[in-house]
Order: C-alpha cells, then structure tokens, then sequence
C-alpha cells in the first residue's frame, strides 16, 4: 500500500473558462477516476455559498473517494474576489468565502483549503500587506476547524505574488510562521520558476502540506518534460505522505488526460511511494 495517494482537480461550476482544470459531469469523473487508480478528488469551487455539499458527499464517499483540499481560484476568476483586492468590500466577501471554504472542507473531513490565485495579482504596492492582513483574518475565522491554508507559488504570468518557494519561505517568516499556514508545491509552476524544480522541492521539505502535478506545458504527467520519477522519489525522501493532485489541461480530453497522468504517476508510485 503506497503512501501517497493520486488525486485530481476538478472544477464546480456551470460556467465553461480555466482550461487547466476539469468541466464534465461529475458522476462520470468519479467512475473514471475509480476505474484508473485514483484516491481522490480536489473541489475547486467558485460559490461555495451555493456549493451543493450532501449531493457531492455522497457521490464521492459512495464511491470510496476522499477530498484532499477545497481550492478556491474559481472565486477570482468567476467574481473577481481577492484577498489583495484594493476594494475594501471586495476583499470582506474573498475573506468570507475563505471562511466557508473552510467549513466545506471540514465536511469532506480535510482540514486544507487552497489559496492560488484567490490572492490576487498582487498589482499594487500594499498587496503584501494586504495578502498578510487577509490571511490573519482567515486563520483567526477558522481556529476552531484548525485549517491549515495551503499557500501555492504560482508563475509570473499569474502573479507578482510569491512565485517562488523562497519568496514562500519569506512571506510566511513574515509572518512568524504560523504552523497553519503550509506550501502547496506545484511541478509546472516551480519548472517556470525555479533555476531547478527539484532542489526547489526539496527546499520546500518544512512547509510542504500538498502537492499539484502538472508537466512542464501544464499537460498530464508524462507529456512534458518533468522527471517524475525523480519527483516521487523526492516526496518520499523528505518524507511527504499526503496527496498528489493532477492539474492539467484536459487535452486531448480529460479521460485521456487522467490515463495518461495515470499511466505514468501509477507505476512509479507503487514503485517507490
Ligand atoms: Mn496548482
């Protein structure tokens, strides 16, 4: 029995937009994702004031599945909430859907909720400030459920803010590093980023709490030009036992996506993890 578990993202909404993450029908995903070997189903949730909790429960629990995060870039992209956001009111209702976010996932028995591009594109200069504010409220709101936010460096392209895992180490001893806040470490953000994504990784070893894999063109695990071998091996060095999460581009389409993610990740995991 392998110690890390292969998850998968998979976005909730009616709306059709982010390419890298997943739009079919729910059912039919977690039968697939039963059938290839998966463990898991990451939430990416745009309304979580209006996110149907018991029908997804009982989908995912009747089929043996587990959420292993409740992730939140759905927000900004479909309301344009952030958690740096210059409005005042803007960045009160990101906060607040943080709060929900939090109770969603203590439903689904996991205690992480994601923040990736719900922070915002970090544009003004205060967006540190307002990125450490913001936080502080979260973890403040959600004390009780002993959330932990799973802060993710993501690439240039999508945000001035903390791109790489030293600029994590950074933000989070700014803020005395409280234990709930841990690094959402994601391959093909960190292969943009990072002069090697794999010493980065093993830098992220004290803070690492969840795992994103996508290849070096954001496609599944084995089209591009990642060793994964080499990325397993490192999780399993520094001693990471949680998920790893798919969150690729569904091309051709999200079934060959995930065989190919599967294909791939399966082997080396039962393997070695
Ligand atoms: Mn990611």
């Amino acid at each position: 029995m392998s110690i890390l578990k292969l998850g998968v993202a998979y976005a909730v909404r009616e709306e059709v937009g982010f390419e890298a993450l997943v739009e079919a029908p729910l059912e039919k995903v977690l039968d697939m994702l039963t059938e290839l070997g998966f463990s898991g189903i990451e939430l990416n949730i745009a309304n979580p004031m209006k996110f149907d909790v018991k029908r997804y429960r009982k989908a995912i629990e009747d089929r043996g599945l587990q959420v292993p995060v409740i992730s939140t870039g759905l927000s900004y992209l479909t309301y344009g909430y952030s958690l740096t956001h210059s409005d005042n009111e803007m960045r009160r209702r990101s906060i607040e859907f943080f709060t929900k976010y939090a109770e969603i996932a203590h439903e689904f028995g996991c205690d992480r909720v994601v923040i990736g591009l719900a922070r915002g594109r970090g544009d003004s200069p205060q967006a540190l400030d307002m990125l450490r504010d913001s936080i502080a409220k979260i973890l403040e709101a959600t004390e009780g459920l002993g959330t932990i936010l799973l802060l993710e460096p993501l690439n240039r392209y999508e945000t001035k803010l903390i791109n790489k895992v030293s600029q994590f180490v950074e933000f989070v001893k700014s803020m005395g590093c409280p234990k709930r806040i841990r690094m959402l470490f994601d391959t093909f953000h960190m292969a943009l980023e990072e002069r090697d994504p794999y010493t980065a990784l093993i830098q992220s070893r004290d803070y690492l709490g969840y795992v994103h894999l996508a290849d070096s063109n954001r496609l599944a695990p084995g089209m591009g030009m990642i060793d994964w071998l080499k990325i397993i091996a490192i999780l399993k060095a520094i001693g990471y036992n949680y998920f790893v999460t798919v969150e690729a581009i569904p091309h051709p389409s999200f079934e060959d996506m995930i065989r190919v993610a599967s294909a791939t990740l399966r082997p080396i995991i039962e393997m070695l993890g």
